[in-house]
């Protein structure tokens, strides 16, 4: 059962092309949005709020181990784990260390990700990211 459950998530994995970078992460780190909650009807500018558990925040730039700082991904794939996260309007770095934002958002649905990167915005190995909300704002 477990043989098969690494089996998929390795399948998953090489799907999406999330071989991470070369700063390794602790086993059992992860990453999640406190709030909004998957699903939820909000109001521009929403706030969000990163959570991050087996590993400290630091702002990039910061060589120490098991740190990194948190991207917001709006309405994209991951992007590989292996590169420098692209800073755009749907990659948003807080190389500053922040753990919340409020980001203005047209009225539709948007997808909501948090993805960890090292002190050069590159994932760890294995990549440490959040499972990928959906908001709905009016
Ligand atoms: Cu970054």
């Amino acid at each position: 059962m477990i043989r098969s459950v690494v089996f998929v998530v390795s399948l998953l994995f090489s799907a999406i092309g999330l071989a991470g970078g070369p700063t390794a992460s602790p086993e059992g780190a992860g990453v999640y949005i406190i709030s909004p909650a998957d699903g939820d009807t909000v109001s521009s500018p929403v706030r969000v709020v990163f959570g991050l558990r087996g590993m400290g925040v630091a702002p990039a730039g910061t060589d120490k181990a098991n740190t990194g700082h948190h991207h917001l991904i709006i309405d994209a794939e991951l992007p590989p784990g292996d590169a420098p996260v692209p800073a755009d309007a749907q990659h948003v770095h807080f190389g500053g260390g922040q753990t919340e934002v409020s980001v203005e958002l047209s009225p539709g649905e948007h997808s909501l990700q948090l993805l960890l990167g090292d002190m050069n915005h590159v994932p760890h190995d294995p990549p440490v990211y959040s499972e990928k909300i959906t908001v709905t704002v009016k």
